[in-house]
C-alpha cells in the first residue's frame, strides 16, 4: 500500500466528479464527501491512527494519545461546486503521506500528531466559509448553525444528527483547542505566487478579510409578453446593475498594493421561467479586502449602488451577512520555526480563507502552499505538479519532525 502522495490523490480522483457542471462537487454530508471521507479514515488506520468526530463534525485521526502539546496537520476535504481536485485534498492526503514517512523512518513523535479533516470548510452546503473550525474555535452561535438551512431546507442539526452528532453539542471545543500546541495547514496555492517566485513551497503569512453576502432583490413577477418595459419592477435588472457596479467599485481598488475583490458566482431568480419576469433575486456578494476596515468600506460602497439600483427599478433590497473572516496574520513565532526549518523559502499571503486561519484565534497556526501551475483555483484546472506535492510533503515531514519532537 503506497502512502506516496501521488498515488494517494491518483486513488480518490474519481470520488466526487461532477459530470454536470465538471470538476469536482463534493458538499459536507453528500455521498461523495462521506466516501472521500471514509477513504480517509481507512487510510488513516491503516497507519495505527485512532481516528475520532469531534462534536463539531471534524474528523481527527491520532497518532498517539491525545494530550496538551499535540501538534495538527490537515485540511478539508469538502469543495466549492464544480471545484479542484486539490483544494483541500492535498492538505489532508499530504498529511497522510507524512505520516507513513516518519513511521517508515521509524521515528517516534515526543508528542501526539492528528490529522484533522474539517468540516465545511467551503460552506457550499450551508453558506458559512469554515463552519467546523468556526464552530470548533467559537467564532459563530452554535444555535445559528443548527438552524441553517441548505438549498433543499433541510437544517445543518437535522443533518448532522443523521450522520450520528448531537446538536446540541455543537460549539467552542476548548479541551480540544488546549491539547493544541500548532496546527500546519498545507495548501495548494490559489494564485500565481509560486510561479512568479519559481518556488514549489511557501509559508503563509497572511490571508484577506472575507465577507459573504445574502442579497435579496424583490419586484414584481409578470408575463414577459404583456408587461410594458415601462411598467416593470424587475430584480434581474437592479441586480444585473448591482453587479456591474461591484465590479467597477472594486477594480477601482484592487491592484500590485492592495486587494479589494467583489464576485457575484450564484444568483438564483424566482421563479426562474424564461418568459416570466422575476419576481425575486437571490444574489450572493462575495467581498475580499487587505484588512477588516477596507473590507467593511467596499461592502459599505457596494450596498449602497445595489440600493439605487433596486430603488431605480422600483424593487427592495435585503442584505444579510451570511459568513464573516476577519482579516488573518499568522502567527510569527511560528512562521518563523517554519522557515527556519525549511530555509530558503518565499512567504506569501492569500486572497483564500482556511481553518488555519479561522484556528489562528484560539491556537498557533501556519500554512505551507504548494505551486499551481495554472495559479487557477475553484475550478477543473486546478493543481500541483507530482513534483510539486512531493517537494510539499518533504516540507510538511520537516515540520512535523521539528514541531513534534522525539527520536528516530
Ligand atoms: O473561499 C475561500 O477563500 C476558501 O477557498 N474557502
Ligand atoms: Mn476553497
Ligand atoms: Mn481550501
Amino acid at each position: 500500500m503506497s502512502f506516496d502522495v501521488v498515488d494517494l490523490l491518483r486513488e480518490i480522483e474519481d470520488i466526487g466528479r461532477d459530470p454536470i457542471r465538471g470538476g469536482w462537487s463534493r458538499h459536507v454530508f453528500d455521498p461523495a464527501e462521506r466516501a472521500l471521507l471514509a477513504w480517509f479514515v481507512a487510510r488513516a488506520e491503516s497507519l495505527g491512527l485512532d481516528v475520532e468526530t469531534d462534536r463539531n463534525g471534524n474528523v481527527w485521526a491520532w497518532w498517539g494519545a491525545r494530550c496538551p502539546g499535540t501538534v495538527a496537520v490537515g485540511s478539508h476535504l469538502d469543495s466549492v461546486p464544480g471545484g479542484g481536485a486539490y483544494d483541500g485534498p492535498l492538505g489532508v492526503v499530504s498529511a497522510l503521506s507524512a505520516v507513513a514517512r516518519l513511521q517508515a523512518e521509524g521515528f517516534v513523535p515526543a508528542v501526539p500528531v492528528t490529522i484533522a479533516v474539517f468540516a465545511e470548510e467551503e460552506g457550499s452546503r450551508y453558506g458559512v466559509a469554515c463552519l467546523g473550525s468556526k464552530l470548533m474555535g467559537g467564532s459563530i452561535d452554535p444555535e445559528r448553525v443548527a438552524a441553517l438551512t441548505d438549498g433543499g431546507g433541510r437544517t445543518f442539526a437535522d443533518a448532522a444528527a443523521a450522520h450520528g452528532l448531537d446538536p446540541a453539542g455543537l460549539g467552542r471545543d476548548d479541551a480540544r483547542i488546549a491539547d493544541l500546541a500548532a496546527f500546519v495547514e498545507l495548501h495548494v496555492e490559489q494564485g500565481r505566487g509560486l510561479i512568479e517566485l519559481g518556488h514549489p513551497v511557501a509559508v503563509a503569512s497572511a490571508i484577506l478579510a472575507h465577507g459573504r453576502y445574502r442579497l435579496t432583490f424583490s419586484g414584481e413577477g409578470n408575463h414577459a409578453g404583456t408587461t410594458r418595459m415601462a411598467d416593470r419592477h424587475d430584480p434581474v435588472v437592479a441586480f444585473a446593475e448591482t453587479a456591474l457596479a461591484a465590479s467597477r467599485i472594486a477594480g477601482e481598488g484592487d491592484d500590485h498594493v492592495h486587494a479589494a475583490r467583489a464576485t457575484v458566482g450564484r444568483v438564483v431568480p424566482v421563479p426562474g421561467g424564461s418568459n416570466v419576469i422575476a419576481s425575486r433575486v437571490d444574489a450572493w456578494l462575495d467581498v475580499r479586502a487587505d484588512d477588516d476596515a477596507a473590507a467593511y468600506a467596499l461592502r459599505e460602497r457596494i450596498v449602497a449602488a445595489a440600493h439605487g439600483a433596486a430603488r431605480a427599478q422600483g424593487c427592495t433590497l435585503e442584505v444579510v451577512e451570511e459568513s464573516y473572516g476577519p482579516q488573518v496574520v499568522f502567527d510569527a513565532a511560528v512562521q518563523r520555526r517554519l522557515l527556519d526549518i525549511l530555509g530558503d523559502v518565499p512567504v506569501l499571503a492569500t486572497g483564500a480563507g482556511h481553518d488555519a486561519g479561522v484556528l489562528g484565534d484560539v491556537l498557533p497556526t501556519a500554512m505551507l502552499f504548494v505551486r499551481n501551475p495554472t495559479g487557477v483555483s475553484h475550478a477543473p484546472s486546478e493543481g500541483a505538479s507530482d513534483d510539486d506535492c512531493r517537494a510539499g510533503v518533504d516540507a510538511l515531514t520537516a515540520v512535523l519532525r521539528d514541531l513534534a519532537g522525539g527520536v528516530g
